[in-house]
């Protein structure tokens, strides 16, 4: 993934080692019955690369950079496993479209959201985007979720798990990264770091107030002090994305 490669390229620049505590992006495990929405994205061989949101019964929103020539084509859409290990929970859904947003170049340029078109109409229950302003102000606690890296050059997760982050200020992330664009994105962590999103949670939800308002998308590292996880903005994006929700393919 790409925001993986700009992190390896930062890593090797000699950005430094994670001053977090490097052995839990923090959180814990959560039960899918809570979560029914958060879907995941398998390759051809069934491994788990990336998350994603059910927004409607056949579409997922995920990032785009979970799409692109970086990723691996996405073979199933996952719904309803809360262990990765077990075939027999839920159902592996088949693709029949994905919809990049026409602006996006990188994760870190902003425009990192996706739609992929469900072969199969699931009875799993969608999740509703944000409208309200106010679930991004700075504070706000926010959950991310995914089956993503436990640590930053840990091994993905086999059980889903969440993670309680508060959204942080536009002042106090566009502090943190030259790249922030507070148009599209926002961020979500602790100054101290220790809880985030990594590399794997990619295209997952960021939820609050019951909604969901942002996709996973980039950050330098996982949980490393004054560097949160930086999500797409959806409340930017959802007139893009309820279009596509009315789409066929
Ligand atoms: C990634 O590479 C990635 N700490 C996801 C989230 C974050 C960093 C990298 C945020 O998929």
């Amino acid at each position: 993934m790409r925001a993986f490669v700009v992190a390896l390229v930062l890593a090797l620049a000699g950005a430094g080692a994670a001053s977090a505590d490097p052995r839990v992006v923090g959180g814990s495990r959560v039960s899918i019955g809570d979560h029914p929405w958060a879907v995941y994205l398998a390759d051809s061989s069934g491994n788990q690369f990336c998350g994603g949101t059910l927004v409607a019964p056949t579409k997922v929103l995920t990032a785009a950079h979970c799409t692109g020539a970086f990723a691996p084509t996405i073979a199933r859409v996952v719904v309803g496993r809360e262990d990765k290990t077990d075939a027999r929970q839920g159902e592996a859904l088949p693709v029949v479209g994905v919809w990049r947003h026409p602006a996006h170049q990188s994760a870190e340029r902003g425009s990192d959201v996706a739609v992929v078109t469900l072969g199969r109409a699931t009875s799993a229950s969608p999740l509703g985007l944000a409208d309200d302003p106010a679930l991004y102000e700075a504070g706000t606690a926010a959950v991310a979720l995914g089956w993503g890296r436990t640590s930053e050059q840990g091994a993905t997760s086999r059980y889903l798990r969440g993670v309680t982050v508060p959204v942080v200020s536009d002042e106090s992330c566009a502090a943190s990264y030259s790249l922030f664009r507070p148009e599209a994105m926002v961020c979500a962590g602790v100054p101290e770091g220790g809880l985030d999103t990594c590399q794997g949670d990619s295209g997952g939800p960021l939820v609050a107030g019951g909604r969901l308002i942002g996709v996973t998308s980039w950050g330098e590292g996982c949980a490393r002090k004054g560097k949160p996880g930086v999500y797409a903005r959806v409340s930017t994006y959802r007139a893009a994305i309820v279009e596509q929700l009315h789409t066929a393919g």
